[in-house]
């Protein structure tokens, strides 16, 4: 989908467009506010304060409405440059624009935008004419709080997006709605993969039994491939004492996403926004040799974090959410091989899942702001030059990031766009020099001394509940076999005829698949739509002929064709099938 910000023409075509929503609305609302309407990603919005009133559909409409009104009368568009005194005098009626003059700095060029009667402060570049502006539409509207703090006034934020000409509108609109189709809260919804209630919270999803399975089959998975690769894997607590989180310097550096701490007997708890420190003392729990290394501790670990209301989002952003998480504790030597191992698991992993459309982002320090980065250019160089090599070997593409390393080092995430939003971040990948320091943590080298390892974060699906929003909105729900909730779904041609055959073919499959077996009185069309509808890989069909024969009858997925197997055969077809996560 365009990027509306990143178009230079579409750009000033959709910040003109912001003023003539404002002017429209002034219109309506005489005593409206104006505090700041940008162009984003996906067009523009205004953030509007309309004196207590909470906008309705039909509000919308009148807006929109309006503009159209005055695109149609296309008033010209003119620049005027302000001394501050001049825009202070303005602008005097608009508490909002007089903040943000007396925030501009010194010698800042004032400049505001005119058409008919609107005036508006603004930077600019703007298009000629209103009339450039008429091929827009209104998306949709929320409440937002005045610079975005939740102790300040709710204003009344509207989106939009506009274009050059109809055509271009219409097919942006048409991919807006496939978006929108592909979003997993839709999906999760119609499949019954999860669900939220108020009364448990935001941001705090509770997985249904459909997505449960899905969530125990990804654990399955990505549990034998760890294993596989020499990690252990451990079960620490979701909560850890104020002080743990002060080794780590979690609480004086990331306390603004945690949950506050509680009280319980002399102890103070919080919930745990991340698993390192638990796994630092697994690791300390016992003496290391350098032989023993990489030592490479997993948990399937459920995290809190405080994200912002207004930022969470289906599975794909949380406030509970479970890490697919390792801490691996290599020496210097072996930053290397043991980054490659992951970026290789990564790669592993996105191929059996058919994921093609990532990126991956190195993120390094900036050389020329060390004060913001541990203290130790060796090894920053020394880590920062074996992560490109690797990457360089494996022929993977990248970007680097300079200056966006955390403070305790470099790291490598992979990013993807959802359907609806900016991209996130799935897997990650962070080098950490200071953790282990902070924990005291040692191994005995060859030559007798004790040495700190460095500390590789690492978390391939990311959590478990990014991933599955992920997948549903890639696959549309059609998972593949190997993930369905339901992986056969048998229909009895007619109940009364064929539904003792179908509960024996039931029987015989139900220990090795997900199966269910659909006796309602219904349709067989009907029937046949729904499992369509729930997107189940495949449908049985039995009726006279299957009975007769002792064989079954199919349909895949989104197929029109119907084909005959016996069941051993079919059985064996989807036991391959599962074995090649297809
Ligand atoms: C990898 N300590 C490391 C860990 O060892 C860590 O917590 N890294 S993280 O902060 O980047 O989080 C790991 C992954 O969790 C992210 O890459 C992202 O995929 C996922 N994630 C982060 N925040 C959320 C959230 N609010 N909802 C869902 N998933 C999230
Ligand atoms: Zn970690």
């Amino acid at each position: 989908m365009i990027n509306i910000k990143e178009n230079e023409r579409l750009n000033t075509l959709n910040h003109s467009c912001a003023h003539l929503l404002a002017q429209a609305v002034k219109h309506l609302y005489k005593d409206a506010k104006f505090w700041v309407g940008p162009v984003i990603e996906e067009g523009f919005y205004y953030d509007i304060d309309l004196n207590g009133h909470t906008l309705t559909e039909e509000d919308l409409e009148n807006i929109s409405k309006e503009m159209k009104k005055i695109a149609k009368d296309g008033k010209r568009i003119y620049r005027e440059e302000l001394s501050r005194e001049e825009a202070l005098e303005k602008f005097k009626d608009d508490p909002y624009k007089i903040d943000i003059i007396n925030e501009l700095p010194d010698g800042e060029i004032i400049s505001c935008y005119t058409q008919g009667d609107f005036t508006d402060l603004c930077r600019g570049p703007h298009v000629d004419s209103t009339k450039e502006c008429k091929n827009f539409k209104l998306l949709k509207f929320s409440g937002s709080y005045y610079k975005g703090d939740s102790k300040n006034k709710v204003l009344q934020r509207i989106y939009g997006v506009c274009f050059d000409n109809k055509e271009d509108l219409e097919n942006h609109l048409k991919e807006l709605e496939e978006a929108a189709m592909r979003d997993h809260r839709k999906i999760g919804k119609e499949l019954d993969i999860f669900m939220n209630d108020d009364l448990v919270g935001k941001g705090m999803p509770l997985w249904l039994p459909n997505g449960a399975l899905i969530r125990k089959e990804l654990e399955n998975y990505i549990y034998k491939k760890e294993k596989a690769m020499g990690y252990s894997h451990v079960y620490t607590p979701c909560v850890g004492t104020v002080d743990l989180y002060k080794t780590s310097g979690h609480w004086d550096h990331y306390k603004e996403n945690m949950f506050p701490a509680m009280k319980v007997d002399d102890e103070e708890f919080v919930l745990r926004p991340m698993n390192c420190p638990h796994h630092m003392l697994v690791y300390k729990n016992s003496l290391h040799s350098y032989r023993e290394l990489p030592i490479r501790i997993g948990e399937f670990a459920t995290d809190f974090r405080y994200e912002a209301s207004g930022a969470v989002k289906g599975l794909e952003r949380v406030r509970c959410m479970c890490q697919n998480d390792a801490h691996l504790f290599v020496t210097k030597e072996q930053i290397g091989s043991e980054f490659k191992n992951v970026v290789k698991l990564i790669l592993d992993v996105y191929k059996d899942f058919g994921i093609k459309d990532y990126k991956f982002r190195l993120s390094l320090r900036d050389p020329k702001d060390k004060e913001k980065y541990f203290d130790d250019d060796e090894m920053w160089n020394n880590a920062e030059d074996k992560l490109r090599e690797v990457l360089n070997s494996l022929g993977v593409e990248y970007f680097e990031a300079i200056g966006e390393a955390a403070f305790y080092g470099p790291k490598l995430d992979v990013e993807v766009k959802p359907a609806v939003g900016p991209e996130v971040t799935l897997s990650t990948c962070q080098l950490d020099f200071l953790l282990p320091k902070r924990f005291e943590l040692s191994y005995i080298d060859k030559d007798g001394t004790k040495k700190t390892p460095v500390v590789l974060h690492r978390a391939i699906f990311g959590t478990f509940d990014r991933f599955t929003a992920f997948l549903l909105e890639e696959t549309k729900g059609a998972l593949p076999l190997w993930l369905s909730p339901v992986q056969i779904n048998i229909i009895p041609v007619n109940n009364e005829y064929h539904l003792e055959y179908a509960e024996e073919i039931y029987e015989k499959l139900k220990d090795k698949f997900r199966v269910s077996l659909d006796k309602k009185d219904e349709k067989l069309s009907y029937k046949m739509r729904e499992s369509q509808i729930k997107k189940i890989p495949y449908t049985l069909i039995l009726g006279d002929k299957e009975k007769e024969e002792k064989t079954i009858s199919y349909r895949k997925y989104s197929s029109k064709e119907t084909e005959s197997l016996t069941l051993e055969e079919f059985i064996k077809k989807l036991e391959d099938q599962i074995s090649r996560n297809d």
